[in-house]
């Protein structure tokens, strides 16, 4: 019996530490099956949120647009020295949404909807003052851009040609951004279409 009590308490100590090492590894390793999760969740909720904050961007705009009502400027065109007709927003029908004159070549107080007198005219939307759009969402040429630094596009349409799920009753513009592949899905889907619209 004298004999036994050391050795059961040395056994117990080992089997404590045994025990105890066993523990330690199973927490690390939960600890680096958390981290990498983490690290695999991270990019999905920044994409979430790149994704939303560029919806709430389509929305506003296509607003704007739409408060302002004309679907087309008139411009003077210098180069045939008459008036023409133009897309608003889209004077040059590049599909991509025109920038802000203030950083153009037309550098000069304006308002939307101004006679414009030059044919390289970079565009009225900033020039609503029904639009309010952060300074890091303007890139150098004025145009509004996305989370992932594209422009913003814009889609024309008269009645009964308007894009699937808007309204094909009137005259239609749509505001949309070519998300995060940066291809554009809306004129020919490539891939996923991944487009984020304001329709
Ligand atoms: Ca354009
Ligand atoms: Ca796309
Ligand atoms: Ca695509």
């Amino acid at each position: 019996m004298l004999n036994a009590k050391p050795h059961t308490l040395t056994l117990t100590l080992r089997h404590i530490s045994a025990f105890t090492l066993i523990e330690m590894m199973v927490v690390m390793a939960v600890i680096a099956a958390l981290a990498g999760i983490s690290i695999a969740v991270l990019p999905n909720i920044t994409k979430g949120n790149q994704v939303k904050v560029t919806k709430a961007l389509v929305i506003a705009v296509a607003a704007a647009t739409e408060a302002y009502g004309a679907s087309h400027h008139q411009i003077y065109d210098t180069s045939i020295k008459q008036f023409r007709q133009l897309p608003a927003w889209d004077i040059d029908a590049d599909s991509i949404l025109d920038g802000d004159p203030a950083r153009g070549e037309f550098n000069a107080s304006f308002r939307a909807g101004d006679l414009i007198l030059i044919p390289d005219y970079p565009g009225a939307l900033l020039g609503l003052n029904t639009l309010q759009v952060p300074d890091n969402r303007v890139n150098e040429l004025g145009r509004i851009t996305d989370s992932w630094g594209q422009p913003l596009h814009i889609v024309h349409a008269g009645p009964g040609s308007a894009p699937a799920g808007a309204d094909t009753g009137r005259h239609f513009i749509g505001i949309y951004s070519l998300g995060p592949d940066g291809e554009d899905d809306t004129s020919a889907v490539t891939g996923d279409d991944d487009d984020i619209r304001s329709w």
